[in-house]
C-alpha cells in the first residue's frame, strides 16, 4: 500500500513507525516547521489520518486533505477529533478502546494510593537526609473502607471500580443510568452528590461537549477538605480554574492528575501545590498496552483501504 498517503500527527514509538513506513506513504506533521506549508503541500493527496488521542483531527486539518477517508485514533478518546466535520464527508474514525482499559484503571487506583498515602514525599524524606534528621514520616490517609465515587461507569470507571472493591471501599457511581450488572456499587445520579458521599473521587467519563467541566465548583467543593479528585479521563471534565481555587484554598483536600488543560504546558499554578500528584498523560503508557494500542491503529487503516470492515469504528 506505499501509494497510500497517511498524515501523521503525532509521533509513535519504533515498534509502530517501522511497520507504518512499509504499508503506507507516512507524512509527518509533528516535524514540518511550517504547518501551513505542509498541509498545502501533502493535503489533497491524504487518504487517511493517523492521530493520537489528545492530538485528535480538528476541522482545518481535515479540510485541508479533501481525499481523507479515515481516520484511526492512538487512544480511546476521541474528543479531539471533529466528528461533525468527519461525519459531512463521511470519513470513517477509529479508536483503541479495551485494549488500555486496565493500564488506565491500574494507574488511577495506583495515583489514589500515592497520593493518599504521600508516597513521593516519603520518597523524599529518605533521600534528603529527612529521616535521618527528623525521624518519621507524617501520617497519612488510610485507603481502605473509606468511600469512593466513580463519574462514569464505563469501562474504564468499571475496572476503577472492581478494583477499588479489592480495597474494600464503599463504592458508588454516577452515569446517565443505574447499570444492573453493579447491584452492589450505590448508584447516585447527581455528581454533586456522589462528591458529599466520597473521600476519593474518580473521573472516569468519555469527554464530550455535554462533559464539559462536569465537576464544576460545587462538586469540587462537595467532595470537601479531606476529599480527593482522581482524574484519567480528559482535563475538559474538570473546571480546572475551579480546581485550582480550590486546592489553593483547601476546599478540596488534594488530587491526582494525569490529564491538563494545555498539556503539556500546565498552568503554574499546578507547580506551586503540594497536594496534589502530577502525572504525564501516561495512564495507558505500558509497553503491552501501547504494542497492541500501534496494532489497532494499523489493522483499522488496513482494514478500511482494503475494503474490510473497521475493526472498532467510532464513526
Ligand atoms: C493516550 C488517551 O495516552 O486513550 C486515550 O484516550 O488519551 C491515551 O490512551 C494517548 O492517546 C496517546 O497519545
Amino acid at each position: 500500500m506505499t501509494q497510500i498517503d497517511i498524515l501523521q500527527v503525532g509521533p509513535y514509538p519504533e515498534w509502530d513507525q517501522v511497520p507504518l513506513d512499509q504499508a503506507f506513504t507516512m507524512h509527518r506533521y509533528f516535524e514540518a516547521e511550517d504547518k501551513a506549508a505542509f498541509m498545502a503541500e501533502i493535503g489533497p493527496k491524504v487518504r487517511g489520518i493517523a492521530t493520537r488521542g489528545e492530538l485528535g483531527a480538528d476541522r482545518a486539518m481535515i479540510e485541508a486533505c479533501p481525499n481523507l477517508e479515515v481516520i484511526s485514533v492512538y487512544g480511546v478518546g476521541f474528543d479531539a477529533v471533529d466528528l461533525e466535520a468527519c461525519g459531512e464527508r463521511n470519513i470513517r474514525v477509529t479508536n483503541t478502546p479495551d485494549v488500555l482499559t486496565k493500564d488506565v484503571a491500574d494507574l488511577g487506583v495506583a495515583m489514589m494510593l500515592c497520593q493518599s498515602r504521600g508516597m513521593i514525599g516519603a520518597e523524599a524524606w529518605v533521600r534528603d537526609g529527612s529521616w535521618v534528621r527528623e525521624g518519621l514520616y507524617p501520617l497519612k490517609r488510610r485507603v481502605h473502607e473509606a468511600r469512593a465515587g466513580v463519574l462514569g461507569l464505563g469501562r474504564i470507571g468499571y475496572e476503577v471500580a472492581k478494583r477499588l472493591s479489592g480495597f474494600d471501599m464503599d463504592i458508588a457511581y454516577s452515569d446517565i443510568g443505574a447499570k444492573d450488572y453493579v447491584p452492589e456499587w450505590e448508584f447516585v445520579a447527581d455528581p454533586v452528590e456522589l462528591a458529599k458521599r466520597s473521600d476519593f473521587l474518580f473521573v472516569t467519563l468519555a469527554a464530550s461537549a455535554d462533559t464539559r467541566h462536569i465537576v464544576n465548583r460545587e462538586v469540587i467543593e462537595a467532595l470537601g477538605p479531606e476529599g480527593m479528585v482522581i482524574n484519567i479521563s480528559r482535563a475538559s471534565n474538570i473546571d480546572e480554574e475551579a480546581l485550582l481555587d480550590a486546592l489553593e484554598n483547601g476546599a478540596v483536600g488534594s488530587a491526582a492528575l494525569d490529564v491538563f488543560e494545555g498539556e503539556p504546558d500546565l498552568n503554574p499554578r499546578f507547580l506551586k501545590l503540594n497536594n496534589v500528584l502530577l502525572q504525564p498523560h501516561h495512564a495507558s503508557g505500558t509497553v503491552e498496552t501501547r504494542q497492541a494500542m500501534g496494532r489497532l491503529v494499523r489493522e483499522n487503516l488496513q482494514a478500511h483501504f482494503e475494503g474490510q470492515p473497521l475493526l472498532t469504528p467510532v464513526l
